[in-house]
């Protein structure tokens, strides 16, 4: 592990980065032998500050969880990152770009929990109980590295290119739809730019999910009760610039429309 005034300093580069839209280089470059673990330790950081002022956590974020995203970003293992409730937008929004550095979009299906989730090897079928609802999401992605380019390590302590989210649509009952075949379809300025189906994700998104709740249990923690949960993109991203309009059509789930200005 690396030292706690180096987990500290990664995580000041962090803040500054998000908080400036700037870019910065991938974090391995000046520390070769940093690990998944400090990077996860920077997020508890970077978390520990931002509930220091008045921020607070609206739930998790499960990223490079279908192989389109593997691909896309050249990894082989899904990333954990924080949902912070002011990086929330609705549906219909105008996002402005101001604030962001070269973000892209993904569809991806998000989770509501009622109850709360915790062991190592929940099944698909505890986490769709423990679901309040399913809902259609956007999530806006940034990478604060240049040219978006990274490693596993540099993009996890980056809290996974998290930047904003938007819930939309129907949200429904889990049990009311087969999540293991939505067809999702993306278009930008009315042009279609990605279709899939949720099996995209792990087979089935709770998957993602189930994923989420035995990586929480290794840290001895568990996905409370009210969390939001984005399952990962079935897709590649899409980069967008101010102007740009994006809906997702997700079947029988509604769709989402915003805009960036
Ligand atoms: O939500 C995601 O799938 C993103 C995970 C981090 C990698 C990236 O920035 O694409
Ligand atoms: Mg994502």
């Amino acid at each position: 592990m690396l030292e706690s005034a180096t987990i500290h300093a990664i995580a000041d580069t962090v803040d500054w980065a998000q908080s400036s839209a700037s870019t910065i280089a991938k974090f391995t470059d000046a520390h070769p032998d940093m690990s998944i673990d400090d990077s996860y330790a920077v997020q508890d950081e970077l978390l520990r500050r931002w509930e220091a002022k008045g921020r607070r956590l609206a739930g998790l974020k499960a990223g490079l969880t279908s192989k389109a995203k593997m691909e896309q970003m050249g990894v082989d293992v899904p990333s954990f990152g924080m949902l912070m409730h002011d990086t929330c937008y609705p549906e219909g929004s105008q996002i402005p770009m101001v604030g962001l550095i070269h973000p892209r979009v993904e569809a991806e299906i998000a989770f509501v929990t009622k109850t709360e989730l915790s062991g190592p090897d929940v099944s698909v079928a505890e986490i769709l109980a423990a679901t309040d609802f399913v809902q259609p999401a956007l999530e806006i992605i940034d990478s604060r590295f240049e040219k978006f380019k990274f490693d596993l390590v540099s993009v996890i302590a980056d809290n996974g290119s998290s930047s904003r989210f938007v819930l939309g649509g129907r949200p429904m009952r889990p049990e009311a739809l087969d999540l293991s075949t939505v067809g999702i379809v993306m278009e930008q300025n009315g042009a279609s730019v990605a279709m899939t189906s949720s099996a995209a994700v792990l087979g089935h998104p709770a998957r993602a999910v189930q994923m989420l709740v035995a990586w929480l249990h290794g840290r001895g923690r568990s996905l409370s009760a009210g969390s939001i949960v984005l399952s990962g993109a079935a897709t590649e991203a899409t980069p967008v610039e101010a102007g740009d309009a994006i809906t997702a059509r997700f079947q029988d789930m509604g769709s989402i429309t915003v805009q960036f200005v």
